[in-house]
C-alpha cells in the first residue's frame, strides 16, 4: 500500500492552486520543484497549504555543505515539511542536508536511482547502491527509487530496510504502473498523468486506488 504524491510541475500559481484544489481529498503529498517555483517563488508554499498535506521541496539539492543548510533554512521557513536532495556531493554535504531538516522538524529524502533512460550513464546500479548506503547511515528519513525498474527499487529496499521510506517516480507519463512498485515502496509519484489530465481529480483518484 503506497501513498499517493503528487509532483505538481506547472508553471504559476494559478494553474498550481486550480490542480491542488482539484485533487482535494485524493493526495497524501504535493512535490513542489524548480518549474514551480522559478515561476512562483517560494510563496507558492503558503498557497498549497491549503490543501492541509505535506509540501515537499524537490529542489534535488547538490552543494557544498554550508550552501545546503543554507537551502534547507529557506524551504523549511517557507513552510516546507521536506526536501529532496542528491546524495552525489559527498556524506558531509548530505549530512548537512539531513541534519538541518532535521532541526526545522522537517523530513529529508535522498535521491539514489533516477527514472529516465540516462540514469544508467551514472544514477544506477552500484553508484544507487552506494548513495542508499550513505543515506543510510546520515540518518535520512527515505530515499527516491524509479518505478520505472522495480527490481532496483526492490535491491535498494533491502539495503535501507524497514525504517526508511521509499518515494517513487515514474508511474503515469514514464510509463511506469503502480502495480510494479507498491509493494516495495512508501508512495508513488505521479506528474503528467494527473495535471495534464482533463479531470485531475478522478486521474488522482484512480492511481491512489491502485497504488492501495
Ligand atoms: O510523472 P511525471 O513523469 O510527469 O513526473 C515525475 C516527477 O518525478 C517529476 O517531478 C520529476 O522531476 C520527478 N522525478 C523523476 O521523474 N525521476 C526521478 O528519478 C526522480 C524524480 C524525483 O522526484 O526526484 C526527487
Amino acid at each position: 500500500m503506497a501513498d499517493l504524491l503528487l509532483a505538481l510541475d506547472v508553471k504559476g500559481k494559478a494553474e498550481a492552486v486550480r490542480v491542488a484544489t482539484a485533487c482535494t481529498g485524493e493526495l497524501d503529498a504535493i512535490k513542489i520543484g524548480y518549474p514551480l517555483v522559478l515561476s512562483t517563488g517560494l510563496e507558492i508554499v503558503k498557497d498549497l497549504a491549503k490543501s492541509e498535506i505535506p509540501i515537499i521541496a524537490d529542489f534535488k539539492v547538490a552543494d557544498i555543505p554550508n550552501t545546503n543548510s543554507l537551502i534547507c533554512e529557506e524551504v523549511f521557513g517557507a513552510g516546507c515539511a521536506g526536501i529532496i536532495t542528491h546524495a552525489f556531493c559527498g556524506s558531509d554535504s548530505l549530512a548537512a542536508c539531513v541534519d538541518a531538516s532535521h532541526d526545522h522538524g522537517g523530513v529529508c529524502f535522498v535521491v539514489c536511482e533516477m527514472s529516465h533512460p540516462g540514469a544508467l550513464d551514472f544514477l544506477s546500479g552500484e553508484n544507487a547502491e552506494r548513495m542508499a548506503r550513505m543515506a543510510k547511515a546520515a540518518g535520512a528519513d527515505g530515499i527516491i527509487a524509479p518505478a520505472t525498474r522495480p527490481e532496483r527499487t526492490a535491491t535498494l529496499r533491502t539495503i535501507i530496510g524497514s525504517s526508511m521510506k521509499i518515494y517513487s517516480p515514474g508511474v503515469g507519463a514514464q510509463g511506469a504502473q503502480p502495480e510494479d512498485v507498491k509493494k516495495y515502496v512508501d508512495g508513488i509519484i505521479v506528474g503528467r498523468a494527473i495535471y495534464e489530465a482533463a479531470d485531475p481529480k478522478a486521474a488522482a483518484h484512480e492511481f491512489r486506488v491502485r497504488a492501495r
